[in-house]
């Protein structure tokens, strides 16, 4: 297979490292561009319709939306890690899909003007997170052992936990043991940790920092505040 693939990236975006995550599992080589979102060149506006990372350049065309990478990676490139089977296929894009909704909620909590909000946000998120407790029956991941696009679209999504607990117990996981468990299986798999860089948890708390939101008065109490200067995109 080609080894031209160039995933244009942003250091800190999740729904780039679903892409790198399926790239890393196919043994796929690839070249990642980081681009400022926060001042996007041209090049990167000519091939991102919705000025949006990621983008994966391949033979000539520039693919954008991370599930439509994802989808086109499995369908050129083996090992295949969507099931065969139909019905199990839609169960898992449905969950992708649940997985999205996740990332706003997210967004959501650490934008959260004021205390009241973040802990409305806060309880939003185990509220999601108890649905995908429901669906979840044979560890260690989404669907068995078989590591599927599912588990690429939520590792990044228990990312963001990691550096949230860091700052204070919200409860996210509370009682959730099958999300906990799958969630730890995600953090050692090498595909997982190979999408994001060493540093990402410095940069999202950096990122955090900067949003002037009810979480940063929480990281205030915690010394967690930084001087960063001025992404404030992810
Ligand atoms: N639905 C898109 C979402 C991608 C997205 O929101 N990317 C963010 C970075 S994490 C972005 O590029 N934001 C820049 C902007 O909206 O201006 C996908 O799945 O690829």
């Amino acid at each position: 297979m080609s080894n031209s693939f160039v995933l244009v990236s942003h250091a800190l975006c999740p729904y780039v490292q679903r892409a790198a995550i399926v790239l890393h599992e196919k043994g796929v080589p690839f070249e990642r561009r980081d681009v400022d979102l926060a001042d996007k060149p041209d090049w990167f506006l000519r091939v991102s319709p919705l000025g949006k990372t990621p983008v994966l350049l391949a033979a000539g065309e520039a693919i954008f939306e991370s599930a439509v990478i994802c989808e086109y990676l499995d369908e050129t490139t083996a090992p295949r890690l969507h099931p065969l089977d139909p019905l199990r296929r839609a169960r898992h894009r449905s969950s992708m899909e649940f997985g999205s909704a996740l990332l706003n909620a997210i967004a959501v909590l650490y934008n959260a003007p004021d205390d009241a909000a973040l802990l409305r946000a806060a309880a939003d998120i185990h509220r999601r997170l108890r649905q995908v407790e429901e669906v979840l029956h044979a560890p260690p991941y989404f669907d068995g052992e078989r590591f599927g696009i599912v588990d690429a679209v939520f590792a990044p999504v228990f990312r963001y936990l990691d550096v949230f607990e860091r700052i204070g117990d919200f409860g996210l996981l509370a009682g959730l043991a099958r999300v906990q468990a799958w969630r730890a299986a995600l953090a050692r798999r090498p595909s997982v940790r190979a999408a994001a860089s060493p540093r990402y948890a410095e940069g999202l708390t950096a990122f955090l920092a900067r949003r002037g939101s009810a979480l940063n008065g929480r990281m205030r109490d915690e010394g967690m505040e930084t001087k960063t200067a001025a992404d404030r995109r992810c």
